[in-house]
């Protein structure tokens, strides 16, 4: 990794603050427009030009979308690239016409095309936005954006802050370099980025104030990057994975942040006025500052707010283990997994073959390549599914399922508690995940690796509920 050109940027700069589109709220029903369109964004400071990206209404990250739970969400997308796209809603349970995977649940937005995305979502909690056309080139250009869906009691917080982050792989001009999908990428780690950013600014300084609790909605909008972040001696709560309420913890250590992920948490900022404190990254061999707290001068209070700051536990449906249908999932291929031949198109071809068409990546030895491939799992509305996933390969996996969440039951054969839910668990190198879920949401759903140049190089299968 070279980050040679912007390890010296540092200074202060404000919290950019994510803007709100334009949106009216009829009622229960909140509409907004958006518009994917090539911009420019301000993302390693003023010492380098402007990068060039895609940004929903030319921001990166897009405008968050914030509705209340219960309430209805409309978004006009009106495509003003010069390429075909579409959205996809990640972690929500929604109609599967809605999920925005072009090829599968809808045809492609052409340009100068709207499409009007249209859906209640049924739970609360931290989600985001993204494209989900050639994903690994238009989320890599900054097509994402967050989406809240607030709690009808959220705890009581002096403020809830979203952090999108990301990593960007920009050239020495700080433009984007064009190098997406190499087969470099496809075969190891995904797209790592030199640049990692929160809300599309690299080495942001966030200013807070001593005795000050905040609510911090982590979204990992990364093609592959994945975090372990430190927060110092700050020992934060855990209160939500993946959109969905935990019984709060202290983890005992780092806070993962696996690509897709999401993570909320409370802090309190028990430092001293005037100090600051880096959050680190140590995910990777080289560890890096994400970002800075800054404690203004003055404190908010000198004691800790004492506030209930657990959230109502996820409604989801319950899975019945013991008639579950199961399914074993194996995960191999990438540079050093040792998959020796595969099936691509119905056919069985050695690796190296089966590279030289793009693909690297298998699930259960069938490479992952079209949406109207044969679903891996085939059942009825209203079945239990027990997955177990083994990880045979050298590489992180963030695995996501469609329109569905997961119970994460273990790890490894070691029960996880307390008990969460997941909708893109990372599953590391030769880990076993144990998951279970309802699926009572009729459609083709993907279920894939969202490191996002692995999907793109077959790591991905299909789930049909009917
Ligand atoms: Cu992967």
């Amino acid at each position: 990794m070279n980050r040679r050109y912007f390890l010296k940027i540092g200074g202060l700069s404000t919290l950019s603050a994510v803007v709100p589109s334009q949106a009216f709220s009829a009622g229960s029903h909140v509409s907004y427009a958006l518009t994917p369109k090539p911009a420019k964004a301000d993302i390693v400071g003023a010492d380098f030009p402007a990068t060039p990206v895609w940004g929903y209404n030319g921001q990166v990250p897009g405008p968050p979308l914030r509705i209340p739970h219960g309430d209805r969400l409309s978004a006009a997308v009106t495509n003003a690239l010069e390429a075909p796209t579409a959205i996809h809603w990640h972690g929500i349970r929604l109609p599967n016409a809605m999920d925005g995977v072009a090829g599968l649940t809808q045809p492609p937005i052409k340009p100068g095309e709207t499409f009007t995305y249209e859906f209640t979502p049924p739970d609360s909690g931290t989600y985001w936005y993204h494209s989900h056309v050639n994903a690994y080139e238009q989320v890599g250009r900054g097509l994402y954006g967050p989406l809240i869906i607030e709690e009808k009691k959220p705890p009581t917080v002096d403020r809830d802050l979203i952090w999108m982050i990301d990593d960007w792989r920009l050239t020495k001009d700080a433009s984007i370099s064009e190098d997406f999908g190499n087969g470099h990428d496809l075969s190891h780690a995904g797209r790592i980025g030199n640049v990692p950013t929160v809300n599309g600014r690299y080495k942001e300084v966030v200013k807070v104030r001593a005795g000050e609790r905040l609510r911090l909605r982590l979204i990992n909008a990364s093609n592959a990057r994945n975090f372990s972040l430190s927060f110092g001696a700050l020992n934060p709560f855990i209160i939500a994975i993946d959109g969905q309420a935990i019984e709060p913890f202290q983890p005992q250590q780092n806070i993962i942040v696996g690509a897709a992920s999401r993570v909320d948490l409370i802090i309190d900022m028990t430092g001293t006025p005037g100090s600051q404190l880096p959050v680190v990254d140590s995910f990777y061999r080289q560890s890096f500052d994400l970002v800075t707290f800054e404690y203004e001068n003055e404190p908010l209070r000198t004691s800790t707010l004492d506030s209930d700051i657990a959230l109502d536990l996820p409604d989801m449906p319950e899975p019945d283990v013991n008639n579950a249908v199961t399914q074993e999932i194996v995960i191999a291929g990438g540079a050093m997994g040792g998959l020796q031949r595969a099936m691509l198109n119905g056919e069985w071809l050695d690796l190296r073959e089966i590279a030289r068409q793009g693909y690297v990546w298998a699930i259960n030895d069938i490479v992952g390549n079209r949406m109207d491939m044969p679903p891996l799992i085939d059942v009825k509305r209203g079945q239990s599914v027990l997955l177990t996933i083994k990880n045979q390969t050298a590489f992180p996996h963030p695995m996501h399922l469609h329109g569905h969440h997961m119970k994460l039951l273990e790890i490894d054969g070691e029960k996880v508690e307390p008990s969460q839910w997941v909708d893109s668990p990372l599953i590391m190198p030769r880990e076993t995940f144990t998951l279970a879920f309802v699926a009572d949401n009729p459609g083709d759903w993907l279920f894939h690796c969202h490191a996002l140049e692995h999907h793109a190089a077959g790591l991905g299968t299909l789930v049909r509920v009917t």
